[in-house]
């Protein structure tokens, strides 16, 4: 059996999710630059003309262009292995997979691009090396470098949010250290979707460029060693006394878990429901004709408030087409098991985001997001 190819670079976010879950499952892969003729000529037609990673060659030669897209195709064909099948943990794990893709983006791309002289040299090396090579390989590279800068700002972390955006960051190591120094993964002994999905900001950027490395070596080995566990084929989990392997019994949550997920509900939320307003408003603008149309990546501006500061952040459409899993889970459920999972989110002030929703789904059609 060939293995699967996966296209994506060390440095990028969201090529940590199916890196680490492929390394998890046991799956043979080989991780590809892309910048081959191959990636250009016949990869990138095929996964809705866009360059984007993660995007991956399946053993039997299928693209599959997304990181959720490329887990869930796996999941599926090993019977969901990787998912908790308690309500309550599978809706964390679920909301984990949202927050990863999109609630941490502030403080991982503020440590990646806000802190040139521990970073500058590391990155211009890494975006050199995911340029096709040619005559203007360094100018191409600064041109994409200068355009992902200018994206940490659109998330909103500008001068006036950067005190703001580094407390939140310190606050929230500090209870994934706590958490991480009880049990090995988010929900006990086992990865789930939701740790594939935090991996991503926090191995691409804060995980390994040098200034949040360091901070996070330095005061949160824990979480450092969840990181570092999260890329290891075996378990590596020495440190602890149980070893079993398992999701914690009885759907337990533990109370270091919910503290995490209260921290992280501090921007999440009021960034959810201003990023929802916003969408919607474009929604309402643009009338049945975006039926089909591919979603963009940012539809407006958030504007929002934390701690009395304010905040204008990119509206991004994908944050609600992986929110949409959690509500439509949780709707299937029944009524004690929905009891269940709203008091939890309630007790981690995350209830509002199980009903703030878009008012057009959005689905997949040839590797993209389209509206429906
Ligand atoms: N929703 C995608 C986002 C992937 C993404 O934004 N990747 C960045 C690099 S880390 C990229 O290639 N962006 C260009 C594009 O997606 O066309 C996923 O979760 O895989």
């Amino acid at each position: 059996m060939k293995p699967i190819i996966l296209y994506g670079s060390s440095l990028s976010l969201y090529t940590g999710r199916p890196r680490s879950y492929f390394i998890k499952a046991g799956l043979d892969y080989r991780e590809v630059t892309p910048v081959t003729q191959r990636f250009s000529d016949t990869i990138v037609p095929l996964a809705g003309g866009r360059r984007g990673v993660p995007t991956i060659e399946t053993e039997e030669g299928e693209v599959i262009r997304d990181g959720v897209a490329i887990i869930d195709h796996y999941e599926k064909k090993r019977s969901n292995d990787f998912s908790p099948s308690t309500p309550k943990q599978l809706a964390l794990s679920l909301l984990f997979d949202v927050i990863g893709a999109e609630g941490i983006l502030r403080p991982a791309m503020h440590y990646r691009w806000n802190f040139p002289e521990q970073n500058a040299s590391f990155l211009q090396f890494h975006f050199e090396s995911m340029t096709p090579r040619g005559p203007k390989r360094a100018e191409h590279a600064e041109q994409v470098a200068n355009a992902m800068r200018a994206a940490c700002a659109g998330f909103g972390a500008v001068p006036e949010t950067f005190a703001l955006v580094e407390d939140l960051y310190v606050e929230l190591m500090e209870r994934l250290n706590t958490h991480f120094s009880r049990v090995p993964y988010f929900f006990g002994g086992k990865p789930s979707i939701g740790d594939f999905g935090m991996i991503a900001p926090f191995f691409g950027h804060l995980g390994r460029d040098p200034m949040p490395l360091s901070m996070m070596q330095r005061e949160t080995v824990r979480l450092f060693r969840w990181v570092e566990r999260m890329n290891r084929p075996e378990p590596d989990v020495g440190e602890f006394e149980v070893q079993d392997g398992e999701y914690l019994g009885e759907d337990e949550i533990p109370d270091s878990l919910v503290e995490v997920v209260k921290q992280i509900a501090i921007d999440f939320v009021p960034e959810t429901t201003a990023a929802a307003n916003c969408i919607n408003q474009w929604l309402e603008q643009q009338g049945d004709g975006v039926a089909g149309k591919e979603v963009l990546r940012g539809v407006g501006i958030a504007q929002f408030t934390v701690r009395g500061v304010s905040i204008s952040a990119l509206a991004q459409p994908f944050r609600f087409y992986l929110l949409k899993r959690v509500q439509d889970y949780y709707a299937q459920l029944d009524s004690a098991d929905q009891l269940a999972v709203l008091e939890l989110f309630t007790q981690c002030n995350m209830q509002e985001v199980l009903a703030t929703t878009l008012t057009r789904a959005i689905g997949r059609h040839e590797n993209l997001e389209v509206w429906q």
